[in-house]
């Protein structure tokens, strides 16, 4: 039997809710066979309110599992949380390397609950060096308007002004996670092909655990992409997958709730609805 190979190059979240973490077991639960590039550790201080710890690796031994991992023949990768301009250059010569177009770009730059931007040069770089080669990316409201030079959008019709700066850039298909945060009773996500805009619309979950979903996300898009899905098959299921995911979000503690990776597979998941707009 063989499997098709995936890979994230992205950071640890030692919490195992984000990063590859998620990616892994995402990767798992679409029965594709996941590999890892770790760029950072991330840690969290139990005495000091889960305050967050990031500590890169250093970039050759980096280069070093992107070689490993690449050397299998990859199918499908992604990114994610990436230490700097140096890191984010190094991972856009792996994706060129890669041998694979199936290329989903998370432009992380904060996590959850963290209000610093990971390294403000990040967005310049990751503009000219990650999203001309992204068949998906997949920013959040804040990640879409840092990218799109504009201010975080609120409206849908924010989402696709910010939508079409990003595809200029090059981005293939850029799908704009506005999740719970626009006003109505259903998440919505903004999908841009470059010609026509969708609404993807599940109904709003009333969870408040949803750590690591847009890592879950994106891997999911990713993992699809590698199982021959076409782009808008990949997010939508992505989509469908990750709403179970948080409907099913649990507390570790007082300061995190991880998303159920598993939970679409175990217990079902929620129709999406797309409309085009
Ligand atoms: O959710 C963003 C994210 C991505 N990657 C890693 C993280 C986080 C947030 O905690 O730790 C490694």
């Amino acid at each position: 039997m063989t499997m098709k190979k995936t890979l994230t190059i992205a950071g640890s979240d030692t919490s195992g809710g984000a990063g590859i973490a998620a990616d892994l077991k995402t990767f798992q639960e679409h029965g594709t066979y996941g590999m890892t590039a770790l760029t950072v550790v991330v840690t969290m201080d139990p005495n000091n309110h889960w305050a967050h710890g990031v500590y890169a690796l250093p970039t050759d031994v980096l280069q070093r599992q992107i070689d490993t991992a690449l050397s299998t023949g990859i199918d499908a990768m992604k990114t994610g949380m990436l230490a700097n301009e140096e890191v984010i250059q190094l991972a856009g010569r792996a994706i060129e390397q890669s041998g694979t177009t199936h290329v989903v770009i998370d432009p992380v730059m904060v996590c959850k609950g963290e209000d610093d931007v990971l390294n403000p040069g990040n967005t310049d770089a990751m503009i000219e060096y990650l999203l001309p080669h992204a068949e998906v990316t997949t920013p959040n409201l804040f990640e879409a308007g840092q990218l799109a030079r504009m201010k975080t959008p609120k409206t849908l019709d924010d989402m696709k002004e910010a939508a079409e700066r990003i595809h200029a850039y090059g981005a293939r298909t850029v799908v704009i996670k506005g999740g719970s945060a626009i006003e109505g009773d259903e998440a919505v996500d903004l999908f841009y092909d470059g010609t026509k805009h969708y609404a993807l619309k599940v109904n709003k979950v009333k969870s408040h655990w949803n750590h690591g979903a847009g890592c879950t996300f994106a891997a999911a898009i990713t993992a699809n992409l590698a199982n021959g899905l076409s782009t808008k098959e990949a997010v939508i299921e992505a989509k469908a997958f990750v709403a179970a995911a948080i409907e099913h979000g649990w507390r570790l503690n007082d300061y995190v709730g991880p998303v159920m990776h598993g939970a679409a597979n175990r217990y079902g998941r929620p129709d999406v609805t797309v409309e085009r707009i």
